[in-house]
C-alpha cells in the first residue's frame, strides 16, 4: 500500500449536529514531514462532540473528528526518521517539534509547527487534505482524524509507545487521562496535603482526582450535578462529594464553607463558564489556584472581580495537561504498564467504528466515561 492511495472506511460529520455517516474515503499517501497511520482503536472525548456541535470556532465540515486514538505506522513521507512502518504510536493533536519557539521555550508544551494547519483541517506542507470521497475533500480535524481506518499526521504529531501495550487501552493517554493527570502534576503542581477541588467528574476531573491522590492530596473534593457519578468517582481518589443541587448557596461559598477558606487548588472539567468562576472563587485567599481544563463554545467568556486576583488568588489553564507530547506520552504508556497510573477503568464501553452514533449519544449518558472503537 505504501505511496498509494488507500481506500478504507470513514466516519465522516457531513454538517454539524448531523448524524456521522460510514463512508468509503480516499487516504493519500504521506507527503514529506507526514505519516500514515492505521487507526486500531479510538476513543470519543467530550471535544469532538463540542466540535460536532458547532460550536467550536474551529470546526469545519465535512470532516473526520477524532483525537484519542492509537494505531500502527503504515507509511511514512520522505524525511521522517523517527518512526517507521510497523511502530505502534499515538496520534497527538499538541504537536512536539522540539525547534520551535514554544517548544524551545521551557515554558510551555503548546507547538507552533503546524498548528496553523490543524487549525484549519488541511496538512502544513500544501495546505490540502489528504482526505477525500471521490475527489472532494473532507477536511482533518486537530491534526489527528482518528475516526478512521487509516489517517495522515504531521511526524510532529506521532508518540511512538512500547508495542507491548494494550493499544484498545492506551488510546486513553492520547487526551483525557493525560490530560487530567497532566493538569495536577505539571500545570497546577499540587503538594502533598493540598485541599483539592474537582468540578466534573467525567474522565478528565476523574483523572485530576487520581493525579491529586497520588500527589498525596489530603481531600479531594469532586463536584458533579449527576449524584450517581461519586462511587464511581471513590475509586479515583475523590474523597467527598458535593452536588450542587442540593444546596441553596452559591456552590463557591459551600466550598469555602467545607474548607476554612477556600481550597488549594480547583479544576474546571466541564467546560462551563459559570462553573469556572466559581472554581476560582472557591480558592483560597492569598495562593489558592484555579485550573482551567473544560473548553467552553465560541462566543463565552469568563468574568470575576479583580479583587479575586489582588488578593492572591491565581487563574490558569492547561492544554493536554501540560505534556509535552511525543516526549512524554511514551513514559505515560510505560507508567500504566508498570500499574502506576489507571487506564482500563475509564473505558466504560467497547464498540465498533460503526456505531459512532451510538457511542455519541453515551457521551451524555452519566454511566459512561470512554466509550472505544475499534475500527
Ligand atoms: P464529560 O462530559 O465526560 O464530563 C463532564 C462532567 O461534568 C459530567 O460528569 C457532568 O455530569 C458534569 N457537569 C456538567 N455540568 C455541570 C455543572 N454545572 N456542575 C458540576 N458538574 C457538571 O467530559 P470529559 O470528556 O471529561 O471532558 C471534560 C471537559 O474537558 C470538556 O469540556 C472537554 O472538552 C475538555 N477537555 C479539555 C482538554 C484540554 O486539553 N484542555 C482535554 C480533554 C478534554
Ligand atoms: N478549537 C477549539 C479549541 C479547543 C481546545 O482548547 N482544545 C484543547 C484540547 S481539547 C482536547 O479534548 C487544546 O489543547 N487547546 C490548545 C490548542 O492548541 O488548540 C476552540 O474552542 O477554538
Ligand atoms: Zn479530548
Amino acid at each position: 500500500t505504501q505511496g498509494q492511495v488507500i481506500t478504507c472506511k470513514a466516519a465522516v460529520a457531513w454538517e454539524a449536529n448531523k448524524p456521522l455517516t460510514i463512508e468509503d474515503v480516499q487516504v493519500a499517501p504521506p507527503q514529506a514531514g507526514e505519516v500514515r497511520v492505521k487507526i486500531l482503536f479510538t476513543a470519543l472525548c467530550h471535544t469532538d462532540h463540542y466540535t460536532w456541535s458547532g460550536k467550536d470556532p474551529e470546526g469545519l465540515f465535512p470532516c473526520i473528528l477524532g483525537h484519542e486514538a492509537a494505531g500502527i505506522v503504515e507509511s511514512v513521507g520522505e524525511g521522517v526518521t523517527e518512526v517507521q512502518p510497523g511502530d505502534h504510536i499515538i496520534p497527538c493533536y499538541q504537536a512536539e517539534c522540539r525547534e520551535c519557539k514554544f517548544c524551545k521555550s521551557g515554558k510551555t508544551n503548546l507547538c507552533g509547527k503546524v498548528r496553523a494547519a490543524t487549525g484549519v483541517g488541511v496538512m502544513m506542507n500544501d495546505r490540502k487534505s489528504r482526505f477525500s470521497i471521490n475527489g472532494k475533500p473532507i477536511y482533518h480535524f486537530m491534526g489527528t482524524s482518528t475516526f478512521s481506518q487509516y489517517t495522515v499526521v504531521h511526524d510532529v504529531s506521532v508518540a511512538k509507545i512500547n508495542p507491548q501495550a494494550p493499544l484498545e487501552k492506551v488510546c486513553l493517554l492520547g487526551c483525557g487521562v493525560s490530560t487530567g493527570l497532566g493538569a495536577v502534576w505539571n500545570t497546577a503542581k499540587v503538594e502533598a496535603g493540598s485541599i483539592v477541588a474537582v468540578f466534573g467528574l467525567g474522565t478528565v476531573g476523574l483523572a485530576v482526582a487520581e493525579g491529586a491522590k497520588s500527589a498525596g492530596a489530603s481531600r479531594i473534593i469532586g463536584i458533579d450535578i449527576d449524584s450517581k457519578k461519586f462511587d464511581v468517582a471513590k475509586n479515583f481518589g475523590v474523597t467527598e462529594f458535593v452536588n450542587p443541587k442540593d444546596h441553596d448557596k452559591p456552590i463557591q461559598q459551600v466550598i469555602v464553607d467545607l474548607t476554612d477558606g477556600g481550597v488549594d487548588y480547583s479544576f474546571e472539567c466541564i467546560g462551563n463558564v459559570s462553573v469556572m468562576r466559581a472554581a476560582l472563587e472557591c480558592c483560597h485567599k492569598g495562593w489558592g489556584t484555579s485550573v482551567i481544563v473544560g473548553v467552553a463554545a465560541s462566543g463565552q467568556e469568563i468574568s470575576t472581580r479583580p479583587f479575586q486576583l489582588v488578593t492572591g488568588r491565581v487563574w490558569k489553564g492547561t492544554a493536554f495537561g501540560g505534556f509535552k507530547s511525543r516526549s512524554q506520552v511514551p513514559w505515560l504508556v510505560e507508567k500504566y504498564l508498570n500499574k502506576e497510573i489507571k487506564v482500563d477503568e475509564y473505558v466504560t464501553h467497547s464498540m465498533n467504528l460503526t456505531d459512532i452514533n451510538k457511542a455519541f449519544d453515551l457521551l451524555h449518558e452519566g454511566g459512561c466515561l470512554r466509550c472505544v472503537l475499534a475500527t
